[in-house]
């Protein structure tokens, strides 16, 4: 008998140790995107780190909400996966190219691209159908 204690004792706290090391934390970060289509990107980028629990990108706020573990990655990384795959945010720009690449509807309002976002103008609209 006091072995099965001793053992569930011994268990629990591996449990709880093994859960307290795990660090799950979450932080929220301006991510600039447009559509659905941006909001798949963008959480994908974020959850491509198998550390991420959960992400979620709020297409009226522009706003990520990312859960992951603290002990193996951080805001950082994940913020950078995301500009790698084109989306601006409050840590990385993305590069030109990358930009440049995404579907005209994605390409989202940037303060020094005006030009584009003119060029664009009208098929911005095709983004609300997709
Ligand atoms: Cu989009």
């Amino acid at each position: 008998m006091n072995t099965i204690i001793k053992s569930g004792i011994l268990f629990l706290s591996i449990f709880l140790f093994s859960n307290f090391s795990a660090q799950t934390k979450s932080f929220k970060a301006r991510v600039e995107g447009n559509c659905g289509m941006c909001k798949e990107r963008i959480e994908t980028a974020a959850k491509s780190d198998k550390n991420v629990k959960s992400a979620d990108w709020s297409m009226s706020k522009k706003v990520l909400t990312v859960s992951y573990d603290a002990s193996k990655t951080d805001k950082k990384s994940i913020l950078k996966s995301v500009a790698d795959v084109g989306h601006d945010n409050e840590m990385f720009r993305a590069s030109d190219k990358v930009y440049d690449d995404l579907d005209a509807c994605c390409q989202y309002d940037r303060p020094d691209n005006s030009k584009k976002m003119t060029k664009n103008a009208d098929t911005k609209q095709v983004c609300e159908l997709k």
